[in-house]
């Protein structure tokens, strides 16, 4: 059998889509909006508390176009705490203002195709712990979209020697280095946890910059040749303001 990487996983995340039913929104009188809204900021809350302490990390971004209207992508220990999550917004009064779009499962992913031969654990590493359990950066956008690397007879990621697939990455690395200080990537693996191979997760604070940074990426063989991808998302961040702003009438 070929030679599969080791990988090293921390967070599990889940990104949920949603619509805001404005009918809904609109047909409702002060009060159910008030109360809808108290529900959302408590939960907004409870999850900046969690990403305070530490122990997760939660974003909401508004989504450009008919895709979706909001995005909340949370990162937490387990996937229990996942679902836990997403039974309490559906419980929410808020909820029912709104429809599912989509969602992705998947987990914070490092492959070890660049490591070093060290002895050393990498969980020790506060540098690698900080990548596998991320603090969202809070970046004005977000881009996600859900990706494969091929698998037909001509070309198949999975069938490449080590060396070549390391090759590759090693070229597609240096690429994602030159985009330092200008957008910051999650990658999260989801192979027997959602429909695609890999959830890619992209902030920065200028939006050009992933249309230049995937743009780039095409040019470059892992992508080129490999890559193969799902729907692209992207928006800008909502805080409590803007959340606010959105859903005032
Ligand atoms: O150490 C290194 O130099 C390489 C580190 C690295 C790996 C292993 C890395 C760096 N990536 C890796 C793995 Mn990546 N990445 C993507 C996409 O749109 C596209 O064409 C592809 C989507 C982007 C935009 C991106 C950005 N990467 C992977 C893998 C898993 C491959 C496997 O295991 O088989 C995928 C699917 C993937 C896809 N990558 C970087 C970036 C950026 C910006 C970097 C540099 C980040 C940094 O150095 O901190």
């Amino acid at each position: 059998m070929n030679e599969a990487v080791a990988t090293l996983e921390g967070w599990y995340a889940l990104h949920d889509f949603r619509t805001i039913d404005w009918t809904a929104w609109k047909a409702a009188d002060d009060e159910e909006r008030a109360g809808a809204l108290e529900d959302l900021n408590a939960l907004l809350d409870e999850w900046n508390s969690v990403s305070e302490a530490g122990t997760g990390s939660t974003a909401t971004y508004s989504i450009v176009g008919q895709k979706a209207d909001f995005v909340m992508m949370h990162f937490r220990e387990t996937l229990e705490d996942l679902n836990a999550i997403e039974v309490e917004f559906n419980k929410t009064t808020f909820a029912r203002f709104t429809h599912k779009a989509y969602s992705y499962v998947s987990v914070v992913e490092l492959s070890s195709y660049m490591a070093g031969n060290s002895d050393e654990d990498p969980m020790q590493n506060p540098h690698v712990v900080a990548r596998l359990k991320p603090a969202l950066p809070g970046s004005r956008y977000v881009c996600f979209y859900p990706m494969n690397k091929t698998r037909n007879l001509s070309d198949n990621w999975y069938m490449l020697p080590m060396e070549e697939r390391r090759e590759m990455i090693r070229s597609h690395g240096l690429i994602g280095r030159s985009y330092a200080g200008k957008v910051k990537q999650i990658i999260t693996g989801s192979v027997g946890l959602d429909d695609w191979e890999w959830g890619v997760t992209l902030f920065s604070d200028d939006a050009l910059q992933f249309k230049k940074l995937v743009y780039e990426m095409r040019f470059d063989e892992a992508s080129a040749r490999f890559g193969e991808f799902g729907a692209f998302y992207v928006g800008s961040l909502l805080n409590g303001e803007k959340i606010d702003e959105m859903l005032k009438l």
